[in-house]
């Protein structure tokens, strides 16, 4: 009984900061970036036929941040717009006030003939926290390949390298190519100290390995009434732009990198302008790591080919 009490009770009282209300919302007259709203089929069709630089190298992008930020929530979502159908393949959690995903997943995303997979895979991990969560040095490691699939994390000690999930001599399939670093846009101005030094930490050991990154800013849709009444008016809302120069200062991460995205979270059926954020967010993901392989290639051993 107190065991159960003090979990409600952690519940209640452990969840971050509510964000405050968003101000009201300016428009700009144009908006600062240009997205084909309602032409997905193009894109789609390309990312549908991209192919890796040789067929035995696959893209390992790696979702890591916050906990709660909607990692496992923008997994679903790109296998969502690729099926062309609701999955869930990676579970998200509606209450949990510590992260939910406590393994280390590779997700692989089926073609549609069912008999072969997209050449590139997600990572997702625990969440980062101000002092629980993923261990920087966790993410360290799985940057460099060096994690298998269904690692489950302890947030008091790192992987070792006498452990059976840790891969002592990783392939290039088995690296990192793109760092994704999701992010709850309602959590910004509440975030600790602590947490953008970890930011911090991973991102330097990202640029040291040569590994580009991406930054995606999801509940758009709770960030803004007329971003949630019309997705369309995203790249119109000036408040929004702010909050992404202010963290463009603070992790010295481009713009260009940064995407604001509204994950598939609780509806049924597909909608093109959340379809049309996914994608593009998508295809920079996919070009970045397109462009790490191709520079790294010569470099590599190409070893455990497919080997997830
Ligand atoms: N409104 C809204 N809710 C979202 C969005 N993305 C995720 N959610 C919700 O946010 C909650 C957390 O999402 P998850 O995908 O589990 O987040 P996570 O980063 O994987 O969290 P951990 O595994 O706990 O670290 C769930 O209730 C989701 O349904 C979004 O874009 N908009
Ligand atoms: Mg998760």
């Amino acid at each position: 009984m107190g065991g159960l009490l003090s979990r409600l009770f952690s519940r209640l009282f452990s969840h971050p900061p509510s964000p405050s209300l968003p101000p009201p919302s300016h428009f700009l007259s144009e908006p600062w970036r240009t997205i084909h709203w309602g032409d997905n089929q193009s894109t789609l069709q390309h990312v549908k036929d991209y192919k890796p630089p040789t067929d035995r190298h696959q893209i390992r992008i790696l979702l890591h941040g916050p906990a709660g930020a909607g990692k496992s929530s923008f997994i679903n979502s790109v296998q969502s717009v690729l099926q062309g159908r609701m999955y869930r393949q990676a579970l998200v959690d509606h209450v949990s006030s510590s992260s939910f995903t406590r393994q280390f997943r590779t997700y692989k995303i089926p073609k549609e003939d069912r008999q072969s997979f997209y050449p590139f895979v997600f990572n997702d991990m625990m969440g980062l926290e101000k002092r629980d969560g993923v261990l920087v040095d966790d993410v360290k490691l799985a940057l460099r390949g060096h994690m298998r699939d269904s690692y489950k994390f302890d947030p008091e000690s790192r992987l070792s390298e006498d452990d059976p999930f840790y891969n002592k001599d990783p392939s290039i399939n088995d690296k990192v190519h793109v760092l994704v670093l999701v992010i709850d846009i309602n959590t910004l101005s509440v975030m600790s100290d602590e947490i953008v030094q970890k930011f911090s930490d991973i991102r330097s050991e990202a640029s040291d390995l040569g590994i580009p990154q991406v930054v995606i800013f999801t509940k758009i849709d709770v960030a803004c009434p007329e971003i949630k009444k019309d997705l369309k008016k995203v790249y119109k809302v000036q408040h929004l732009k702010e909050k992404m120069e202010k963290f463009k200062a603070k992790l010295g991460i481009p713009e260009n990198c940064i995407f604001p995205v509204k994950n598939y979270h609780d509806e049924i059926n597909l909608n093109s302008d959340v379809d049309s954020l996914i994608l593009s967010a998508l295809t920079e993901m996919i070009h970045c790591g397109d462009d790490y392989i191709n520079l790294n290639k010569s470099h590599d051993r190409l070893t455990c080919f497919n080997k997830v």
